[in-house]
């Protein structure tokens, strides 16, 4: 029974806002995740919770973003955002699991009653929480239920409407940096516009205006946001996007996007015939925190993807940091991976002695490896990440006074670079600035990029089981622990394969495992993929009406 006193309308409004039965929610790899109809008790007991992190933080802005990302249109989810933009500290992570399972209103408050006392939050404190939707229907009726809670412990909700996801980590960063030393920039969508376009200027102020880019929308919220963007860079970069069908929403991530090229290593039905040979295209995903390039490379479909992004990034900003004539022992760049990361784009890094970490999947688990170095790249090869820039550098940066004209212009070239990249969270339009911009300054075409390194041939599939809980992993998620033996059958498999690796873990989005392979070629690759899938399937039991044929 709750102790606290809470707001008088706290046990009305949980009431109006009753958690199904026999559903369990987690708090998974961003978040509350699964189909949109289930959503109403979790957005209600998410705003609660970020009502109670804001009054914990003493009144700081706290986020929401409403958004299933890469699922299909009927899936949404939700999940809050720190201060800086970063993901929710991970102890809040079981206090929100913990109140999205309360089976019924007493013990839900009964569960806030401990959250207050262990955390000694002043329920008197005022609290404040900025929420954004991606594009999916069902976000109006839980943006409903996020703002009976935020009414139910008297918290303040600014809502931003449609944006894309990065924006809305953008918003909360410059709302609570606002009159500080940081002072990110203008709380606004407009504001983010503005700060990524005038940072591109300068970048690309001696570089010829590149062919028009193919961006695939993926007829998410990302369509609206290249659309301003667009309008801000006209004529340095000009777009051709398609997937831009955010009205008829069965469209999302439907056939298209970051996800389904980077899956299928295809392109997506409409992008090919609009891109000619040695011609390079992008896309996003549905709320357009992912990217990926492609290019076609004589008639064939080739993939750039979260890796060759973070190999390209790391060569250029190395290069800056040695022309500008900083210390280059304590200025540096750290790459952080995941087990997805290609066996070939982890030889890139080692044989050139660059700082490298692999950690879960996870830009939560990504962004704080990353932080700890002068200047932390990390992407996730499915296309998540970004560049950090932490204060020492960029206090070394500002202050440092150049003696050549070149390093005046290595200097300001970082300093636009830090301004663009976002730095709150992986951002598909500033990392695609980022990209266009490098590639101008490198004279790259997608060719040359390309070959920093020779990808492993390799295959990412989804397999759904009857319980993905049953899968538990270590080492970063690079071996299975359960079920038992599972991981030695898959060994026996690997070995048998030159430069054989393969792992599986189970998805924090979606209710399946993935399994990843890679080898020296192609064919062995899939086949190794093959196998490795079936045995799966005959180790756990999957549906057989849910196997792809070519497992069975
Ligand atoms: C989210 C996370 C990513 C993760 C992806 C897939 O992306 O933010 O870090 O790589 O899910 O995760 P999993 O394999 O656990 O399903 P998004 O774009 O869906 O928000």
């Amino acid at each position: 029974m709750a102790q606290i006193s809470f707001p008088s309308q706290l046990k009305r409004l949980t009431e109006r806002h009753p958690k199904p039965a026999n559903y369990r929610f987690s708090y998974g790899t961003a978040g509350f995740r699964t189909n949109g109809s289930l959503l109403d008790s979790v957005l209600f007991r998410v705003g609660v919770l970020a009502g109670l992190r804001s009054k914990r933080l003493e009144g700081k802005t706290v986020g929401i973003m409403i958004t299933a990302s890469h699922n299909p249109e009927e899936d949404n989810g939700v999940k809050i955002v720190d201060p800086y933009g970063e993901m929710l500290e991970a102890d809040w992570e079981i206090y929100a699991t913990a109140l999205a399972n309360a089976p019924n209103t007493e013990m839900f408050i009964g569960f806030l009653d401990t959250i207050v006392c262990d955390q000694k939050i002043d329920l008197f404190q005022a609290s404040k929480v900025v929420y954004a939707r991606d594009t999916r229907p069902s976000g109006l009726l839980l943006v409903n239920a996020l703002r009976d809670g935020l009414d139910a412990i008297g918290a303040i909700g600014r809502d931003e409407g449609i944006c894309t996801t990065p924006i809305l980590h953008y918003i909360v960063r410059c709302i609570n940096t606002a009159g500080t030393r940081e002072n990110y920039g203008e709380a606004s969508a407009e504001g983010y516009y503005k700060k990524l376009s005038d940072a591109y200027r300068v970048l690309v102020e001696h570089q010829p205006t590149p062919p028009k880019l193919v961006v695939d929308c993926a007829n998410g919220v990302g369509a609206l946001a290249l659309q301003q963007l667009a309008q801000h860079l006209f004529p340095i970069l000009e777009f051709s996007s398609v997937n831009t069908d955010t009205e008829n929403s069965s469209l999302l991530n439907h056939d298209c996007g970051a996800d389904y090229v980077k899956t299928r290593q295809i392109w997506a039905p409409n992008v090919g015939n609009l891109i000619a040979d040695g011609e390079r295209g992008c896309a996003l995903d549905g709320d357009a925190d992912r990217l990926v390039y492609f290019y076609r490379d004589r008639g064939h479909f080739r993939l750039l993807d979260g890796d060759k992004i973070a190999a390209l990034a790391s060569i250029f900003i190395t290069q800056l940091i040695e022309q500008s004539g900083l210390d280059t022992e304590k200025i540096y760049v750290g790459v952080v991976q995941t087990a997805y990361a290609n066996g070939s784009s982890t030889k890139f890094y080692e044989t050139r002695k660059l700082a490298l970490e692999c950690v879960p999947t996870g830009v939560k688990h990504l962004h704080h490896v990353a932080e700890r170095f002068p200047i932390g790249i990390y992407f996730e090869a499915n296309g998540h990440g970004t560049v950090l820039f932490s204060q020492p550098v960029l206090d070394a940066i500002y202050e440092r006074e150049p003696i050549s004209p070149t390093q005046a212009a290595a200097l300001r070239y970082l300093k636009a670079l830090a301004n663009m990249i976002n730095q709150a969270v992986g951002d598909a339009l500033s990392d695609m600035l980022m990209v266009e911009a490098i590639l101008a300054h490198m004279k790259f075409g997608p060719v040359e990029w390309d070959s920093l390194y020779l990808e492993l041939p390799n295959r990412l599939v989804k397999i759904i089981v009857p319980d993905r809980s049953i899968f538990r992993t270590e080492d970063a998620e690079r071996r299975l622990v359960s079920p038992s033996e599972l991981q030695e059958r898959m060994d026996d498999i690997t070995f048998q394969y030159p430069q054989g690796r393969a792992f599986v873990r189970p998805s924090g989005t979606e209710d399946c495992v993935r399994l990843y392979a890679e080898s020296t070629h192609r064919y062995q690759t899939d086949e190794m993929a093959y196998r490795l899938a079936g045995l799966i399937y005959d180790e756990v039991g999957g549906d057989p009406a849910t196997r792809p044929p070519e497992f069975l």
